[in-house]
Order: C-alpha cells, then sequence, then structure tokens
C-alpha cells in the first residue's frame, strides 16, 4: 500500500487569519491558563510525586494530563523556543521529578507509585498503559524539539519494563489497556527510533484486543466498551467508548501503514463509514451518550443529551488524518473540515479560557437540574451550559492545547509526484517541491489562493470541498477547468504560478436522514463548512416553537458580525404561548418573525442561553 506523508507542521508557518487566531490563543492563553489550573488541581504535583508532603492524592489519569500539556509546549518551543521558556523549565522539572522517582525497574506512574503499588499491572481500567502512551508521545515531541534525550530515554527504561511484563513473561493480569493509546505511541516511537521492538510490542497490543482470555470486560452495561467484541481483523463498525475507539483506529492505521496490510486498511473503511454515515453528529461530534461515553447503535444521535467529547474532535482529526495518508481520498479532508471547523472549535471559548467536556447539540435551560420522577441516577446526565476552565476529569483541554500547537500537520500532504492542498489554512509551506503560500478567506467568502514558487512538479491537486456546488478557478489570472475526480481537483502547473478558488460560497439548509429520530422535520443552516444555530440569547427562549421554511434563504440577510464570520438572519415564525398540552394543528397560532443564526462553534459565549441546531421546518 503507498502512503503518502503530510508536510509536517515544523515546515509550515501559519499566517494571518482564521485559523493563526485560533492557534495564536491557544499558544497565548489556553496553555497557560491550563498550566494554572493543573498547577491549582495538583497535577504537575502528581509528577512532581510530592504526595507524601502535599497530601495531593494524584489520580489514575493525572498524569496523561500533563504529558499532553508538555507535549503542547514541544510542539509550540520548535517554531518559538523563546516564548516557550517559562514552560519549558516546568517540562525540566518535570522530567527531573520523573528520571527521580522512576523505579529501577523503568516503572512510571505518578498515581500507582505513590497510591497504590498494590495495583501496579493489576487491572486493566486503571490507564497505566494509557498514561504511559500520552508520556511516550510528550517524550518524542520534546526530544524532537530540544534534542535533549533525558526524556525519552526514561519512557525507553519504561517501555522496556512493559515489553518484558506484557510480551516476554505475561505477568501482568491483563493483556491489553483497557484505553488504547499506547499502540499508536508505541509506532510512533518505532518511527522515531527506528527500532523495530516498538513495532512489535505495538502490534501486540493491537493484535491481542478481543482477542485474549485474560482481559476482563472494562464496562458491565456495554460488551463493546473497550472494543474487546472484535479483533482488528474482524472489525467492521465503530464501537463502545469513543475515544479509546478512535485512538484504537487511528493505531491499526499506523499499523496497516508500516506492514502494509490490506485487509486493515479494509476493516477501517467500513469503521470510517460506519461513524460518518450512521453515527456522527453534523458537527463532527462523534458519542451519542454519556453512559460510557460511547458511540451507540446507527441513527441514534439525540441532541440535547449528545456526548460528543471534545477529545473525540482531537481523536477523529487523528483518525481521519491517517485513512488519508493511506487513501487519496476526499471524504477524509472533508471530515476533518467538518470536524475543525465545528465540534473541535466549540470546544474552546472565545477567549481561550474555558473548555467544554460535552458539546451539546441543544440546550434547553428550563431542563437542566429541573426535579424529575425518577431516582437521579436513572435520569440521562445533561452536558453543562457552559464552557469550564478545569473539570475532575480534565483530559480535553491539555488534547485542544497539544492539537492546535500543531495544527499545521494538517493542511498539504506530498504525494510524491505532486503537492496536494487538503485543508485551506492560510499558511506558507515549504515542501521539498518548492514553497507554496495559501491564504484563504474560506469559511467567510468560500475563497483562497495557492501560490507555488521554484515548483518542481508539473501538477499540483486541491480537495474540492463536499459543499461546493460551483467552483471557479483562475490559473495566473486567466479562467481554467481542472480535471476533478473523485473530490479533488488537478492542474497543471509551472515552476511560478497563482491559482484563485471560489467555491461559492452560501447558506444552505441540511436536513437528516429520517432514520435520525431527533431530526425528523427539522433542518440545520450550513454555510459552507460552518454549521449554525440559534441561542435564546437573540431569538428568545424556548426555540422549539420557532419553524423555518426552507425558501427563507431567499430572504436571508447576512452580517459581519460574529467573530470575523457571518451571522445570518432568515424569516421564521414562531407558535404563540398555548398553554395546552395538545391542540388543533390547525388552530395553531403563529407569528412571523426573524431569527438570527450564529456558528455553532460559537454557542455559549454570551452567558447561558438555550441553544439549537436542528430547528423546525415549517
Ligand atoms: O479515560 C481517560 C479519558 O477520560 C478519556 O479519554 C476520556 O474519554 C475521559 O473518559
Ligand atoms: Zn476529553
Amino acid at each position: 500500500m503507498k502512503t503518502v506523508d503530510f508536510i509536517p507542521f515544523q515546515s509550515v508557518t501559519l499566517t494571518d487569519g482564521f485559523w493563526k487566531d485560533r492557534s495564536d490563543l491557544n499558544k497565548n492563553v489556553s496553555l497557560s491558563n491550563v498550566r494554572l489550573r493543573f498547577e491549582e488541581s495538583g497535577r504537575f504535583d502528581a509528577l512532581r510525586f510530592n504526595y507524601a508532603e502535599t497530601g495531593k492524592k494524584p489520580h489514575i489519569f493525572f498524569d496523561s494530563d500533563v504529558a499532553k500539556w508538555i507535549e503542547a509546549v514541544a510542539y509550540l518551543m520548535e517554531k518559538d523556543p523563546i516564548g516557550m521558556r517559562e514552560h519549558e523549565a516546568l517540562c525540566e522539572e518535570l522530567i527531573d521529578c520523573m528520571e527521580r522517582a522512576q523505579r529501577p525497574d523503568g516503572y512510571l506512574n505518578s498515581e500507582h507509585q505513590q497510591v497504590s503499588p498494590h495495583l501496579i499491572f493489576s487491572n486493566r481500567d486503571r490507564h497505566e498503559l494509557y498514561c504511559a502512551g500520552h508520556l511516550i508521545e510528550a517524550a518524542i515531541a520534546y526530544h524532537k524539539a530540544t534534542g535533549r534525550d533525558r526524556f525519552l530515554a526514561i519512557m525507553e527504561r519504561y517501555c522496556d519494563l512493559i515489553e518484558r511484563v506484557f510480551l516476554l513473561e505475561g505477568s501482568a493480569q491483563f493483556m491489553t489497556p483497557g484505553h488504547e493509546e499506547i499502540e499508536l505511541a508505541l509506532i510512533k516511537l518505532y518511527r522515531h527510533t527506528k527500532k523495530e521492538k516498538y513495532l512489535k510490542m505495538a502490534r501486540f497490543f493491537l493484535e491481542m484486543r478481543g482477542n485474549n482470555e485474560k482481559d476482563k470486560p472494562i464496562y458491565e452495561d456495554n460488551r463493546f466498551g473497550s472494543q474487546d467484541d472484535v479483533d482488528i481483523r474482524h472489525l467492521e463498525s465503530a464501537n463502545g467508548h469513543c475515544v479509546r475507539a478512535l485512538y484504537l483506529y487511528s493505531g491499526i492505521a499506523d499499523l496497516a501503514a508500516e506492514t502494509d496490510d490490506f485487509l486493515l486498511f479494509e476493516n477501517l473503511e467500513k469503521v470510517f463509514s460506519d461513524i460518518t454515515n450512521q453515527k456522527m453528529y453534523i458537527t463532527g461530534g462523534i458519542g451519542s451518550t454519556p453512559t460510557t461515553e460511547s458511540f451507540t447503535v446507527p441513527y441514534d444521535l439525540p441532541n440535547r443529551t449528545a456526548y460528543t467529547e471534545s477529545c473525540c474532535a482531537v481523536a477523529m482529526m487523528m483518525f481521519t488524518s491517517r485513512m488519508r495518508r493511506l487513501s487519496k481520498q476526499a471524504k477524509y479532508g472533508h471530515l476533518a473540515e467538518r470536524v475543525l471547523y465545528n465540534a473541535m472549535l466549540s470546544s474552546t471559548s472565545l477567549d481561550g479560557k474555558s473548555f467544554f467536556y460535552e458539546n451539546p447539540l441543544e440546550i434547553a435551560l428550563e431542563e437542566y437540574g429541573r426535579e424529575v420522577a425518577v431516582p437521579r441516577r436513572q435520569h440521562a446526565r445533561l452536558p453543562i451550559t457552559q464552557r469550564v476552565e478545569v473539570f475532575s476529569c480534565s483530559c480535553c483541554p491539555p488534547n485542544i492545547n497539544r492539537f492546535f500547537a500543531h495544527l499545521g500537520d494538517y493542511i498539504c500532504v506530498d504525494e510524491g509526484d505532486g503537492l496536494c492542498i487538503e485543508q485551506y489554512i492560510s499558511a506558507k509551506v515549504n515542501t521539498p517541491h518548492g514553497s507554496i503560500t495559501l491564504t484563504e478567506d474560506y469559511a467567510r467568502e468560500g475563497k483562497a489562493r495557492i501560490v507555488g514558487s521554484g515548483y518542481t512538479k508539473d501538477t499540483i491537486s486541491f480537495r474540492v470541498p463536499e459543499w461546493c456546488k460551483e467552483l471557479t478557478v483562475l490559473l495566473d489570472g486567466k479562467s481554467v477547468n481542472p480535471t476533478l475526480c473523485e473530490g479533488y481537483a488537478y492542474l497543471s502547473v509551472g515552476e511560478h504560478f497563482c491559482i484563485d478558488l471560489d467555491f461559492h460560497i452560501f447558506p444552505t439548509f441540511i436536513c437528516a436522514n429520517p432514520m435520525v429520530r431527533d431530526n425528523v422535520g427539522r433542518v440545520a443552516l450550513m454555510r459552507g463548512p460552518v454549521v449554525y444555530c440559534i441561542e435564546s440569547v437573540d431569538n428568545g427562549a424556548r426555540l422549539n416553537r420557532i419553524a423555518v421554511s426552507t425558501n427563507a434563504l431567499a430572504e436571508a440577510t447576512e452580517e459581519l458580525d460574529f467573530h470575523s464570520l457571518y451571522s445570518v438572519t432568515l424569516p421564521a415564525t414562531r407558535l404563540k404561548n398555548n398553554p395546552s398540552l395538545y391542540f388543533d394543528a390547525s388552530k395553531s397560532a403563529c407569528e412571523p418573525m426573524r431569527i438570527k443564526c450564529i456558528p455553532y462553534f460559537a454557542f455559549a459565549n454570551r452567558g447561558e442561553s438555550d441553544m439549537l441546531v436542528w430547528i423546525r421546518r415549517k
């Protein structure tokens, strides 16, 4: 199987624009704010191994939270070592502490060493290998950024122990981790060090899952919980805890790439279709239930109780970019775009300080926290209505930190015989085939420009977004018709060129397959890649009283008032207040109104508000 590589973020400089602003916000606000909250909540203390002195008890996956934050710092250090000095000092301090605390046999885990040593490698849901995986990823990033190999050496010593306990002796009380992550980390370590043993270890953990008698299920009430229902060679659908699943699928994609295993790729294609055709929200979010944070059955996509964890957005980006490495199909870039503009962006407040764990598609404030006639634990848990700076389970904020720190990784693919533009993000990209400057006004005006300089190949390709119904291309100012093939456009170019793209963006109503019960009789507004929503702060409470006709688009007005994007205002009607529970439909009285729709990612930034993506269709 031919694999290709994205041009790595180290060769990409984001330039002014929508995504540079978001990435700067991550660097200048989110990263420091997460650091403050992690300091307060004892996460860094966990890895200072000072529980005995401070009494601050580490949680079983504090190590992973810190590791993701270090990984983010390392990525940012590559571009701005001076700006990261203070954060680097903290990383060095933590590496000192880990080096001192590591057991002579290589074991390293703050909770198990300080709180529950009797439980070491005894229970697969205690996240030891998950934490190890994140620490490995951080150590690789740190080694690349600094050239210093102390952290990497710590993790290699730990890997020696893991190899001995799991592969050689089989002395652990489980065979594969309850939470996947180490698999993809080990393949990264193999690629970084070129040591075959790490590939062998990754392969072991991947192939043993669902394929051994030793592993106990993680969730009694969800047989798919930890993807043990089937082994990777018989995988056909996406199941269980979503983050775990997507990390597993990413690891399998890496294994397929390294071992040229087409069957694994074919299985992942089935999984990809299962997710994108049946189990994904319009925002690119996944996870239909907070119970075990899982996928459920096809088309079960409730809006109000959507789980859609922010980590899932990160994990979807990981999975879909790996699939793109294995096969040039536009659907992977389409998915990445959907996630980026919606599920990913909604995770973070516009001021960069707070985060959602779950990203619902409907908020009805009156229903939050109200008394119910069933015991509380039977009542579906509702997501929170405002982003917060830190949660007790704070896996998402540092995941978002590390994601935005290497956003440049997702823009441009080196196909060998030419470059391919996957995402329209303003950037200067240095490639082995010359330099490319991308400038976009993509989500606002549907336009982008690609300028090549010193280009050494004959063709360049670019992804045509799935929402594009009309494409205009100018090559050096002259209108041209590119060759279109399976979602990509191909152009012959010379050494220096300028391509202007207009994808002709306009608002569109989208409807869902009627199998999605929650969306029957409803439409969602999209404008190019951006999903829109309505909020009570603009449109009054009880948003389900509002109905729109799809003809309303003819009378839409747009205003450039929403964080560099347009809000869209449309005629609609509102059902007049009627106290009756049931009433004659022909007598339902409506009043005309105009509704203001804003980009979904910006919801809950103006205080608590009702919010709705899927609006009743008139
Ligand atoms: O279990 C560790 C992390 O906590 C998972 O990745 C998230 O889904 C949350 O459950
Ligand atoms: Zn998370």
